[in-house]
């Protein structure tokens, strides 16, 4: 049984009651903003399509799955005492060690009893009258809610390219994104892995050590760091505990919302030798903070050209065929596409039986029933992962039938890319927010400390609206276009807008080119984002609230009104200078 095929059991369908919120998804977005609406005292049910809590890290449950923002850092970090009580085993723990954490959460905060699992919404639709949301599900509840959330993941539609003969063949197809719950055992069989991103760079190590033959086929060489994992030591998690309060602090205040050495100066004004020694120390330190050698590395094309040169060297210094190496060396931007961290990743390709297909020039032709066919030749497999990736950002959305005001539904309002104000809402859809939208930093921060930074606000936000009796909150339309503006250019002064991927939406074929995150640096956005606060919501419409002066009701924003680290630039802090924030 796959993870699509969960026996869902019966219960019956709920209808006809009314919440203050209906929240859509239980990762830890869905978790976090049921625990603060509680907090309100708001009356709260959340829908989850999986059979569990964990969103991601419940259904990428695929061989080497494990986080790559260092796990001491990808956690809560609202609770003090959570981050006392919980030990992680590893630098970057692995898949099962996360979901046992959004498992504890859930227990810990009493989480459950208000959360419907293996129930999909399917129709969102506002009534302008009741001015209020009804939600359909897949099993057939209907409720309404003042407030419809949308905690649905950034890279949680999975990408299934519909190959020609994908049918025919008789073997089983794996993504990567819907792994079996009960694991697959690859021994002995020939395996053939599609995709050489994240989530391929993950397995196919592992997938490898079981496989008696193993066949990659690569579209875009992908550029990797070593994550150099490591256990925890007893000695080391106590010291890091004891420091804890110290390092979420300083966390908050960096562009990508989580905390790592930053050189800031510009590479091309160091010497040669002295750039290939802070590269050195960089890999040696390993994982996402590579790119922190430099302080200008994803804006300057030259910059850019000094440390992809460095880690092609690396690659052929590991590979042993020197055309295989060539093939593994990416000729685009250094982290263009999302960097990927690997264990032992390169130096899969020095065993015997693992072989790589190039597919750049010649794409995958065809499945047969024995194998896959490239350029006119078939590669025979027994079993196919999939690590195809995701419809980012809005894919999540396009599976739910949403619709605003005036019947306008939000696939056809973001029918040539997305448009929110501060990726939290779309003007047209009265009451309902995307927590992690586009038009946020989400994915390009780390995803934990974005997500509670937006429930701390949204939750500020609904306490407030409930204080002044306002009966709806919608983007005003020339703020939202102002916003999206910005998110473009800002986007363009980084060198990530270059090539094609996930992030543009350009990894699926008919998608239309839009950089979807904001790329300003996860500081400035909340420095917008509380000042839109302080100054009565500014950007929103407020419906139904007698005219008040009264100031909102700061109470779990306080802790992101920090000193921001913002000389410590990112090439994205470093963007937003260029392109004053709106
Ligand atoms: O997906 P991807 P992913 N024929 O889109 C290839 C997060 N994540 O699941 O590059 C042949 O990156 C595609 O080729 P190309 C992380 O943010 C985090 O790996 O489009 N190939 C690419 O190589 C990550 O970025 C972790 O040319 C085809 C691959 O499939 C994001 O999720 C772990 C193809 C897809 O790579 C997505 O990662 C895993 C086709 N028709 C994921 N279609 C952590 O470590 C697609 N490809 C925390």
């Amino acid at each position: 049984m796959d993870a699509r095929t969960i026996d869902r059991g019966t219960r019956l369908a709920e209808t006809g009651t009314s919440y203050d919120a209906i929240v859509v998804g239980a990762g830890f977005a869905g978790m976090y903003m049921l625990h603060r609406l509680r907090g309100i005292g708001f009356t709260a049910k959340v829908f989850e399509a999986g059979g569990g809590v964990g969103g991601t890290w419940y259904w990428n449950r695929y061989p080497g799955a494990r986080c790559d923002v260092e796990s001491m850092q990808y956690s809560f970090s609202f609770s003090e005492e959570l981050d006392q009580e919980w030990s992680w085993s590893e630098k970057y723990s692995p898949q099962p060690e996360i979901l046992a954490y959004a498992d504890h959460i859930a227990d810990r905060f009493d989480l459950r009893r208000d959360i419907v699992f293996d129930t999909r919404v399917t129709r969102a639709t506002f009534d302008e009258k009741a001015k209020c949301w009804h939600i359909e599900t897949d099993r057939g509840d209907k409720v309404s809610a003042k407030f419809c959330i949308m905690a649905v993941g950034c890279l949680s539609a999975p990408n299934r390219p519909r190959f020609e003969g994908i049918d025919d063949f008789k073997g089983p197809v794996y993504h990567t994104g819907e792994w079996p719950h009960e694991g697959v055992d690859f021994s002995g069989l020939r395996v053939g892995v599609i995709g050489t991103g994240s989530s391929a760079i993950q397995s196919i190590p592992v997938i490898a050590k079981q496989a008696a033959q193993l066949t990659v086929f690569q579209r875009t060489a992908t550029w990797s760091v070593p994550a150099w994992n490591e256990a925890l030591t007893a000695e080391y998690l106590k010291a890091a505990k004891a420091e804890y309060p110290a390092l979420r602090a300083k966390a908050r205040a960096r562009p990508t919302g989580f905390y790592f050495p930053f050189n800031i100066t510009p590479a091309l004004d160091a010497s040669p030798g002295e750039r290939e020694r802070l590269y050195e120390e960089a890999w040696a330190r390993g994982g996402l903070p590579f790119l922190g050698a430099f302080g200008d590395l994803l804006f300057e094309k030259a910059a850019n050209d000094t440390i992809a040169d460095f880690a092609r060297r690396k690659i052929r210094s590991i590979v042993k065929d020197p055309a295989v190496a060539d093939l593994l060396c990416p000729d685009n931007v250094f982290g263009c596409k999302r960097l990927c961290v690997d264990t032992g990743y390169f130096e899969t390709y020095n065993l015997p039986h693992v072989r790589l297909v190039d597919v750049s020039k010649k794409p995958i032709e065809r499945f047969t029933v024995n194998g896959i066919v490239v350029d006119g030749i078939e590669y025979p497999v027994d079993a196919i992962v999939s690590a195809t990736g995701f419809a980012a950002m809005t894919g999540a959305f396009d599976k739910i039938a949403i619709t605003g005001r005036n019947g306008l539904t939000l696939a056809e309002k973001w029918r040539a890319g997305p448009r929110s104000y501060l990726g939290l809402a779309s003007a047209g859809f009265p009451n309902l927010f995307t927590i992690t939208g586009p038009g946020s930093p989400s994915v390009l921060a780390s995803m934990i400390q974005a997500i509670e930074q937006h429930v701390d606000w949204l939750v500020d936000c609904l306490g407030h609206l409930r204080d002044i009796g306002a009966s709806t909150i919608e983007a005003r339309l020339e703020d939202e276009d102002a916003w999206v503006e910005h998110v473009n250019e800002v986007s363009k002064v980084s060198l990530r807008s270059t090539c094609s991927s996930w992030y543009v939406g350009t990894n699926i074929p008919g998608r239309p080119r839009v950089f979807m995150p904001y790329i300003g640096g996860f500081p400035i956005y909340v420095q917008k984002c509380n000042e839109v606060m302080s100054n009565g919501f500014d950007g929103f419409v407020l419906e139904g609230a007698a005219p008040t002066n009264i100031a909102p009701k700061v109470r779990y924003t306080e802790r992101w009104r920090v000193p921001l680290d913002i000389e410590v630039i990112s090439p994205a802090a470093v963007a937003a200078k260029r392109v004053p924030v709106v």
